[in-house]
């Protein structure tokens, strides 16, 4: 559970990480992880992020309306992300929210030290 020092501000916080050729089946079951939790800490904010392996060979990543519906998640990582080191494109680390922290959320993300998204972020 995080919490702000000053304010109201707070959410559960889970990190996963996906067996790479269990990816899609896992990535499936993490909205079920974050409606449990949700339970649990009797908090709607939760913001799960990770290393998912959502991309590539592994997660057909059109696919993720599928698990994280708009209505009720957001999505913070966009597809055309690249947060690996890696020659190919491929955006295995997500981050997603529920859609109780939209209010939060400025729409602002970044990769720390990928020059491409820091540009484009600069730009808007
Ligand atoms: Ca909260
Ligand atoms: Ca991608």
């Amino acid at each position: 559970m995080f919490k702000a020092k000053n304010g109201k501000f707070d959410f559960i916080l889970a990190d996963i990480h996906t067996k790479p050729d269990d990816a899609t089946r896992e990535i499936a079951l993490i909205p079920k992880v974050m409606q449990d939790a949700v339970s649990h800490f009797k908090d709607p904010d939760i913001l799960c992020l990770g290393d998912w392996n959502a991309d590539g060979t592994y997660f057909n990543e059109e696919s993720y309306q599928t698990f994280f519906p708009n209505l009720n998640y957001l999505w913070i990582i966009p597809n055309t992300a690249d947060p690996t080191i890696a020659v190919k494109s491929n955006t295995y680390d997500r981050i997603a929210a529920s859609i109780s922290m939209q209010e939060d959320y400025t729409g602002d993300w970044v990769v720390s030290g990928s020059t491409r998204s820091l540009a484009s972020k600069l730009q808007d």
